[in-house]
């Protein structure tokens, strides 16, 4: 007999569950026969917008039931989803509408207007109709997902439903994920973390997904209280955890009747690991992961979960270290970028391992330590990737600014924080901090949360802004 699909998998995994819950929001819930039932109105409603195998269908929407239909319509008809951050202002928007060229961009109603012709409203399935599936093979896309590069311009991973279905299902079974869990949800679901690991995982294990709308501690602890069982999360949760549960400590025994806590996207400091195991009991598993790789590496459900590390390759995974960088091969490396063969060719060994830019530390037992990034144009603030050109380009652009080098110095809750070093073309009438935020017309985190100003940036003999140095220089001021 054939195996089933990539792409069957992923919806007989939720079309054969019957009438449990598979998803809870803040007004509704939804059984797994419903959610199958509405994937075909979707899927119908997709057919008659015009979308077919292969084309993209993007969507530009806060967190809400619909998004997970549409994205399980879209897998069905064998087309691909492209997440967008809502947050997203035009430039931004703009960029990762003119790579993906959906053939619609599915809205909820706050962003209609702003994305252009082809924008539909995202909720309004019930129109009658055929549905639609269109069987694709394991290598067809069944994600892009964009992510910041070293230009101002994003990059678009694509992930196909083989790399989808056996990388996250390699992982969420090495988590022991399955029908009895409950996933609490509060991570956006336009990156890797939020709709792979937690949303796809859980399909995938037949668990069911509570929606937070956005994430604060009471939430998690009312979802936990209310019989959630795992939660992951990016470290800036976990610091607003720590200090939620310093002012209320009793909440800390809500948080033990969990199964399990998982963090990723950024280093989870070690003493917060330890912190919050003495509030809650649970030793938080950090795994390791990109948007081109899925997650690669984990520590153990069972077994030591080494704070400071992200732990060993999770099955199928190969990686090696040349020259202090991590390299990975497996399940979940994606295809290459979407449409750019030269970002592609140079993100690849020739022997088909993935270049992670991650500089790491591998321990006698194995268990690796994420130390830093080889380049200073990534920063990673509150989980979210950035690329300091996009601000820079910016920056650049305001009357007052000379020369501009945005750096990330350490911040306890963001991870990194985002500053600007700028050269005044007046010393007398240099901008403010507050002048340069409002200046910047992209996403929240990306703006300025400091401003330094010099007299010159320090170079190298090339020309080259020395960022390690200013970097280092900030940190240390900061330090002291
Ligand atoms: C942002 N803000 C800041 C800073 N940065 N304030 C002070 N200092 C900073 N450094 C403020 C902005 O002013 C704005 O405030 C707000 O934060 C907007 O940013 P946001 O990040 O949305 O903040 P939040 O609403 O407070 O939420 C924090 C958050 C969120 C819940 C931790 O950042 C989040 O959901 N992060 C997860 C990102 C993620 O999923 N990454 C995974 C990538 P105002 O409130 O005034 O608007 S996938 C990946 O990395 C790989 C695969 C992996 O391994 O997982
Ligand atoms: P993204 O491109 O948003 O998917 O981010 C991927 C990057 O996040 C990786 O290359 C790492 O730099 C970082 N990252 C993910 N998980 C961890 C972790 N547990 N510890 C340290 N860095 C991490």
């Amino acid at each position: 007999m054939r195996a089933f699909s990539a792409q069957r998998r992923l919806l007989e995994s939720v079309r054969a569950r019957g009438r449990g819950t598979a998803l809870l929001a803040s007004d509704r819930s939804v059984s797994w026969a419903e959610l199958d039932d509405r994937l075909d109105a979707a899927s119908a409603r997709l057919i008659a917008l015009g979308v077919r195998p292969g084309q993209r269908v993007a969507c530009y929407a806060e967190t809400q039931l619909d998004v997970v239909v549409s994205l399980l319509a879209t897998h069905a008809l064998g087309a691909v989803w492209v997440p967008i951050n809502p947050g997203y202002h035009d430039v931004e928007l703009g960029h990762v509408l003119a790579l993906a060229d959906a053939t619609v961009v599915l809205c909820d109603h706050a962003r209609l207007a702003r994305a252009g012709a082809r924008a539909r409203p995202l909720s309004s399935w019930w129109t009658r109709g055929r549905p639609g599936a269109n069987d694709v093979s394991d290598d067809e896309l069944a994600l892009l997902i964009t992510t910041s590069g070293t230009t101002g311009r994003p990059k678009a991973c694509m992930l196909s439903f083989a790399n989808v279905v056996a990388a996250v299902g390699a992982l969420s079974a090495l988590w022991e994920m399955g029908p009895d869990d409950e996933v609490v949800h509060a991570l956006p679901l336009f990156h890797v973390h939020g709709l792979c690991v937690a949303l796809h995982g859980a399909l995938l294990r037949g668990a069911r997904t509570r929606l937070l709308e956005s994430f604060t501690p009471v939430a998690v602890v009312d979802a936990i209280a209310a019989g959630g069982t795992v939660f992951m999360g990016v470290p800036t949760m976990y610091r607003r955890l720590l200090d939620h549960l310093d002012a209320h400590p009793a909440h800390g025994a809500v948080l033990a009747r969990a199964r399990l806590f998982t963090a990723g996207s950024a280093a989870l400091p070690a003493d917060d690991l330890v912190a919050f195991e003495r509030h809650t009991g649970h030793r938080i598993v950090e795994r390791y992961g990109m948007s081109e790789t899925l997650i690669t590496l984990s520590n153990p459900v069972r077994g030591e979960r080494k704070a400071g590390t992200v732990g060993r390759p999770i099955p199928g995974v190969d990686m090696r270290v040349i020259d202090d960088e991590l390299q990975v091969r497996g399940p979940g490396v994606m295809r290459g970028y979407y449409n750019d063969p030269a970002a592609t060719a140079q993100a690849f060994t020739a022997d088909g391992f993935l270049k992670t830019g991650d500089t790491v530390r591998v321990a006698d037992d194995g268990y690796v330590t994420i130390v830093g990034r080889t380049s200073t144009d990534i920063l990673k603030v509150g989980g979210y990737k950035l690329s300091t050109r996009e601000i820079e380009e910016q920056l650049a652009t305001h009357p007052a600014v000379r020369e501009v080098a945005v750096v990330g110095v350490p911040d306890r809750e963001w991870g990194q924080r985002v500053v600007a070093c700028v050269v005044p073309r007046d010393a007398a009438a240099a901008p403010t901090l507050a002048e340069l935020q409002a200046h910047v017309r992209l996403h929240e985190a990306k703006k300025p949360r400091a401003l330094h100003l010099v007299d010159a940036l320090p170079k190298n003999a090339l020309g080259k802004v020395q960022k390690k140095l200013l970097a280092d220089q900030l940190a240390r001021a900061a330090l002291g």
